[in-house]
């Protein structure tokens, strides 16, 4: 009947306000067709790099099979992913993009 111990009072939180998301890696795949100017354009266009980081992480990709583009909340991420194959499909070039949680 709500009486005592039947718990419905609120506990009133001090500390620990701030809690942090879930942070996702997106990803790029190596495969032997997407050019390396299409993959440094991709990492510019969507992942805001300069020339010489997207370079960087193109080659990287090229010689390791896969490479980090950035991290990101799980929204922002999966927008990304989303817009990276769109944008691939539409230039007709088979570049993989995933997400993996860090
Ligand atoms: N391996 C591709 C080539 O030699 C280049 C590439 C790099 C593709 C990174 C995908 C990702 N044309």
């Amino acid at each position: 009947d709500g009486g005592p111990g039947s718990g419905t009072a609120l506990i009133t939180r001090t500390r620990q306000q701030t809690r942090r998301p879930n942070m996702y890696r997106v990803l790029l795949l190596n495969d032997d067709y997407t050019t390396q100017e299409f993959v440094v354009i991709v990492l510019r266009k969507y992942f805001n790099k300069s020339v010489e980081e997207a370079t960087r992480i193109m080659l990287h990709v090229h010689n390791h099979g896969v490479g980090e583009c950035g991290v990101y909340t799980y929204e922002v991420a999966e927008t990304k992913v989303t817009q990276v194959m769109d944008f691939a499909r539409k230039h007709q070039h088979p570049l993989q993009c995933i997400m993996e949680k860090k």
